[in-house]
């Protein structure tokens, strides 16, 4: 049996931050699905819209090699949904994340991955804006 990864993120401004957790997922099984935020649920929890909207940001981690499947992340509630409609053995996410989804535990292994140090789209934001 293929052993299948999925993994979520809102992925704007896509940045080697994202990438690195992408491979990294992908390095622990066979498929690797993403599920991308999509826009209303980025401005019900952050108040505010990402830079990229869903189609591009689903279209950019669509195109990388080590993405087999991309779906849109509707609700950070439909986790044990999204992971069941995929049949994932692995949910992976940042260490930002650690403790938050342990309740999958159940019905797969779940691994926190240490994030990139020093590059997040917030601090690109700003420094974009600051040299404009
Ligand atoms: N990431 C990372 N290193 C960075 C920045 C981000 O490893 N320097 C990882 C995050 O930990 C996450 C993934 O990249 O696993 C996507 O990050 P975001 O786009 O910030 O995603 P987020 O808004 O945290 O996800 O169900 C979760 C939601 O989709 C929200």
């Amino acid at each position: 049996m293929p052993r299948t990864v999925i993994t979520f993120g809102t992925f704007d401004v896509f940045h080697v931050g994202h990438l690195r957790v992408i491979e990294r997922a992908a390095a622990l099984g066979d498929r690797l699905v993403v599920g991308v935020s999509a826009d209303a649920l980025n401005l019900r929890k952050k108040g505010r819209e990402p830079v990229f909207n869903q189609r591009e940001r689903l279209e950019i981690v669509a195109a990388l090699r080590m993405v087999d499947e991309v779906f849109v992340e509707e609700s950070l509630e439909l986790k044990r949904e999204y992971i069941e409609r995929y049949d994932a053995n692995v949910l992976v996410m940042g260490d930002d994340w650690r403790g938050r989804f342990d309740e999958f535990a159940d019905i797969c292994e779940v691994v926190y991955l240490p994030r990139t140090p020093a590059i997040s789209t917030t601090a690109l934001i700003e420094k974009i804006s600051s040299t404009g």
